[in-house]
């Protein structure tokens, strides 16, 4: 990797001597190429394939690393997370592990608003310097393209400022960053329990002016008896429609309140989280192509019992990406490696859809799949080479980062 410093964009690059797992969807698993070799020019991949059927004009003064012998994967993308938060909420972790309920919680100022009211007080600088130690730790496991969410504003001003720092983050590291609004997401301490007017307000006035702004890829909600009823947020994915934007959804999570229908009603991107989810919203989201996303994370910190219907995604066709939901309250992760092995041991994925789950998968619940996710032609540079064996050891390992480096956009 000695000459990577010389590199530009312009320049024809080549990766040789290594092994791929290509994820992409016409080969069968991961797509391993045995003898493979990458070419990119301009950023984007040009060839990705057996380094014998490699056309020769391709190598011919090429910037050639010799990969001897590491695996190459697409970069990692973690497709759900709410990265760009203040401060944590290690007390009220603290609290439960001595036997608090979430209601003490609660009334000690914990709890969801505890990161509203820290987000609030946060400068848009201080949430960039807050939020970059955490997108660095996705970044040294390989991950090239990261969703961030809002939701910790939950007035205009502050839903602003927190996708502003999203955007920002994407200028400060080598990283493709992809904003959702998630107005929807908790009922701020000024609503005065009224969630009909949040919502009024959220539909009508923050969503139409983020997106006039150009500041949310997409919409989210939270669909739970403890945040809002699905006919509420279907007011607010009706704004996102009228804005010309897609949507997705927090389906299912603590209860079955039929999100993964209302999510497929809309044909959302993904219904996400899904522990809850029945046949019924199975069948409804294959039918729609609404994703599920899987978070295991959030599984394991809030200690559910209940697994999300993985079978049922199976036979009926849904297709699984798997994100690390990193947020201060349910899913304090960053290491979207610890998310795919957790996926694997508690919930039954193989290590092809773990591996899938966090490249092809999540590019295509943010809809990307045109432009990353897999190694083929056409498609931006974004590698991600590991020091392993084989690929199932990225899903194996706990807690060992194997990065050997990390490419995004051919540099
Ligand atoms: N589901 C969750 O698990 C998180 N948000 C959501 O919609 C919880 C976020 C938090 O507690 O801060
Ligand atoms: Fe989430």
């Amino acid at each position: 990797m000695a000459a990577q410093s010389k590199s530009r964009a312009g320049e024809l690059r080549l990766w040789r001597n290594a092994r791929l797992a290509t994820m992409a969807e016409s080969s069968a698993g991961s797509g391993v190429v045995e003898h493979g070799a990458i070419a990119v020019r301009n950023g984007r991949i040009i060839y990705a394939g057996p380094e014998a059927d490699m056309p020769a004009a391709l190598s011919k003064g090429a910037e050639a690393t010799d990969c001897e012998g590491r695996w190459i994967t697409p970069g990692l993308i973690d497709c759900h997370t709410h990265l760009v938060h203040a401060g944590n909420r290690a007390n009220e972790f603290e609290m439960r592990l001595a036997g608090a309920t979430y209601e003490e919680v609660a009334k000690a100022g914990g709890g969801i608003v505890s990161s509203v009211t820290a987000l609030r007080a946060a400068s848009e600088d201080e949430l960039v310097a807050q939020s970059l130690p955490r997108l660095d730790a996705l970044i040294a496991e390989g991950v090239t393209t990261v969703e961030i969410k809002s939701g910790y504003g939950l007035d205009l001003e502050n839903e602003k400022k927190s996708l502003r720092a999203s955007r920002r983050l994407g200028g400060e590291r080598p990283v493709t960053v992809r904003t959702t609004f998630l107005g929807a997401h908790a009922l701020p301490p000024e609503a005065k329990g009224d969630k009909d007017a949040f919502i009024d307000l959220v539909a009508n006035e923050i969503l139409p002016a983020v997106a006039a702004d150009g500041l949310a890829d997409a919409v989210d909600g939270f669909c739970e008896g403890i945040a809002f009823w699905p006919e509420q947020i279907a007011r607010v994915f009706d704004a996102a429609k009228a804005a010309g934007l897609p949507v997705k959804l927090h389906a299912d999570q603590l209860s079955n309140l039929h999100g993964a229908e209302l999510a497929a009603r809309y044909g959302a991107l993904s219904a996400d989280h899904l522990e809850y989810t029945d046949e019924a919203g199975a069948a409804a989201m294959a039918k729609a192509g609404t994703m599920a996303t899987i978070l295991p994370g959030a599984y394991y910190f809030i200690r559910e019992t209940k697994k999300p219907p993985i079978t049922l995604f199976r036979q009926h066709g849904v297709r699984m990406a798997v994100a690390t939901d990193n947020n201060p309250g349910t899913s304090p992760l960053t290491s979207l490696l610890l998310t795919m092995n957790m996926a694997a041991t508690l919930f039954g994925l193989t290590v092809d859809e773990c591996l899938a789950g966090v490249t092809r998968e999540a590019a295509r619940a943010l809809g990307l799949l045109g432009q990353t996710g897999t190694l083929e032609a056409g498609k931006s540079a974004d590698l991600a080479i590991w020091n392993v064996e084989r690929p199932a050891e990225l899903v194996y390992r706990m807690g060992f980062n194997p990065l050997h480096a990390r490419i995004w956009r051919g540099q």
